[in-house]
């Protein structure tokens, strides 16, 4: 799916800003047919939870309301106009005036609708978008809703972070031709000094085609027509990870002389292949570096912003990260454009987080009840996942910064019905994308002996705590895990590993001279005890620290005002371990 881009035929109208809110039942029946009846008003893009200092709005099970006016730039006449939402957290349904016009299940990724017939050039309407932020069995992550004593829903999930919902990203509304380019896959190859750009265009309606790329200086550097072909650029310039180096397809529908509809398409020229139990883009064997992060910050929740984005990556800059995980769910596609341009290389993760009845919230609370089956995890749970995975590779799919999808976090691999689950699942992702590693983050309880998927992927992602929930203050103990369980899935599989998850919980300000879980030596020793041993493992091709910053998750014991295994605070203030990462990840030929 395209993202809503000006350019010479198309305008674009930010729709972001404060809208009317209200919580559905607060707001009488079918609100969207009339001015919302609520004082409230919520900004956009934000989780709508924190925003105000209520209990029955940070708490509110089912769906809300926002609603605005919009006028229609008066130059759209005999345009096609969309409205475009970029995210409704966990499902959206948008009404122009009193007309459904679009629905959407799926947190993550965008969904838009034709409105022209319904709306008319130089005019208002009224636009209301619903947002339900439930979680079911059959959702994609799943979750389940109870009902207390007296009477308050109350969501119930596994995974370990708040369940923000709202409009997280931006709304838009945007024009384009009727004859307009509706889709467009890149698929980059190196052949000698020369780039090879591999282009397949989606149209409208049929119509003549032609596509330039263009350098960075903005000279034309290969041209073609058509809707699909190759094109050759001599003495490319790749994009490499650290060192982005960027080209531009514009793809322009062509009328004889008039170019009807133009949009452009950032195109990195790179490779990506594993090979025996290397990982390597452009050929070279790559070290991944970084960590699983989160879009979480105070106030906003998890709504997208810019200052944060610049942020976080001079941060990943300043600590030598030269990569990330999208945990735990697809993020902004602002990220990625950023990513893309800074040459961040990122592990790219649909929302298929808490498949194991196992685990709640971080801790393990053994099998109650089986996690593949009719009742709990089935087939309407994998069609969910099959409809994210299809609509993660169809937004992301053009990005250099991806070079793996990872299709879950932690399911419950060793289980009865997972390689059924699965199977088909990777075969899909495959399918839509021949060109890029296939992932999943295997959980601390599926070990290498019991795991039954690990062979259908390309890359073994491991998240392991050996020194946190398990040996927790013991790091003798725990190093010793560890190097058996690393070299464990090395033998067994001689796959590329990357530690996709390591961490421990601390709170700034606390200190001993002894292993004391909590304080800030504990996870520098802990960092400390694990790099010894990734350095000592053949077959070790990344680290990712779980996580760079502290998140906000559901309460529970084990958690202090949220998960504290950020190496940087939730404002982004660095702990003691930040400066320890920092010293290996820019040591020149640190990387293995
Ligand atoms: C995990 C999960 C992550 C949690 C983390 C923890 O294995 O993948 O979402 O936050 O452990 O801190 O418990």
């Amino acid at each position: 799916m395209l993202k809503a881009k000006a350019t010479a035929t198309r305008e674009l109208l930010s729709l972001d800003g404060l809208w009317r809110f209200a919580l559905d039942g607060a707001a009488g029946d079918e609100p969207w047919r009339a001015t919302l009846d609520s004082t409230l008003e919520a900004a956009v893009p934000a989780s709508f939870n924190d925003l105000f200092v209520d209990p029955a709005v940070r708490d509110h099970v089912g769906w809300v309301w926002y609603q605005r006016s919009v006028r229609v730039p008066r130059g759209w006449a005999g345009d096609r106009i969309f409205v475009r939402v970029d995210a409704a957290t966990h499902a959206g349904r948008v009404y122009v005036g009193d007309e459904l016009v679009a629905e959407h299940a799926g947190g993550y990724t965008p969904f838009e609708a034709d409105i022209t017939e319904v709306v008319t050039a130089g005019g208002e309407f009224r636009l209301t978008i619903a947002v339900s932020n439930e979680l079911t069995g059959t959702t994609i992550p799943p979750g389940s809703i109870t009902v207390t004593e007296d009477g308050r829903r109350q969501q119930k999930y596994l995974h370990d972070f708040y369940n923000y919902g709202g409009l997280a990203r931006s709304v838009w509304l945007y024009s384009a031709p009727s004859v307009r380019v509706t889709d467009v896959t890149v698929v980059t190859d190196v052949d000698g000094s020369t780039g090879v750009v591999g282009y397949t265009v989606a149209t409208s309606a049929p119509a003549e085609l032609r596509v330039r790329l263009l350098d960075a200086a903005l000279a034309e550097v290969a041209s073609a027509s058509g809707t699909r072909g190759v094109l050759r650029v001599p003495d490319v310039r790749l994009w490499q990870p650290g060192a982005a180096y960027l080209y531009e397809l514009i793809v322009e529908v062509v009328d004889g002389d008039t170019v009807a509809d133009t949009y452009p398409v950032a195109v990195g020229v790179r490779t990506v292949e594993v090979r025996g139990s290397e990982f390597l883009i452009n050929g070279a064997p790559f070290y991944f570096t970084g960590f699983g992060k989160h879009e979480d910050t105070a106030v906003r929740g998890k709504g997208h912003d810019s200052a944060y984005l610049v942020h976080d990556f001079q941060l990943l800059e300043w600590i030598g990260a030269n990569s990330f995980r999208t945990s735990h769910y697809p993020y902004a596609e602002e990220v990625l454009e950023f990513a893309d341009r800074h040459g961040v290389v990122v592990i790219d993760e649909t929302a298929a987080v808490g498949l194991n009845l196992a685990v709640e919230g971080g801790l393990a609370n053994g099998p109650k009840r089986p996690t593949f089956s009719p009742e709990t995890m089935n087939d309407k749970t994998r069609n969910a996942h099959a409809q994210a995975i299809r609509e993660l590779i169809a937004r992301d799919k053009n990005h250099p910064s991806v070079v793996m999808w990872c299709i879950a976090n932690e399911p419950s691999s060793h289980e009865d019905g997972a390689r059924e689950y699965f199977e088909p699942l990777v075969r899909l992702t495959r399918e839509l994308d021949p060109t890029r590693p296939v992932t999943y983050a295997n959980v601390m309880l599926a070990s290498y002996r019991d795991d039954r998927i690990a062979d259908l992927f390309d890359v073994v992602c491991l998240n392991r705590y050996h020194g946190w929930y398990v040996a927790n203050g013991d790091l003798v103990t725990a190093e010793r895990y560890l190097e058996g369980d690393l070299t464990g899935w090395a033998g067994k599989f001689g796959k590329p590993i990357i530690m996709s998850e390591y961490g421990a919980d601390t709170l700034p300000g606390l200190h001993s001279v002894w292993d004391i879980p909590w304080t800030e030596e504990y996870q520098v020793a802990f960092f400390e005890m694990h790099h010894r041993v990734f350095d000592r493992v053949e077959g070790v091709v990344g680290e990712h620290v779980w996580n760079f910053a502290d998140f906000r998750t559901t309460n529970g014991i084990h958690r202090v005002d949220g998960n504290k295994k950020g190496v940087f605070t939730r404002t982004r203030e660095p702990k003691a371990a930040a400066h320890v990462l920092r010293a290996r990840w820019t040591r020149v030929g640190s990387r293995k």
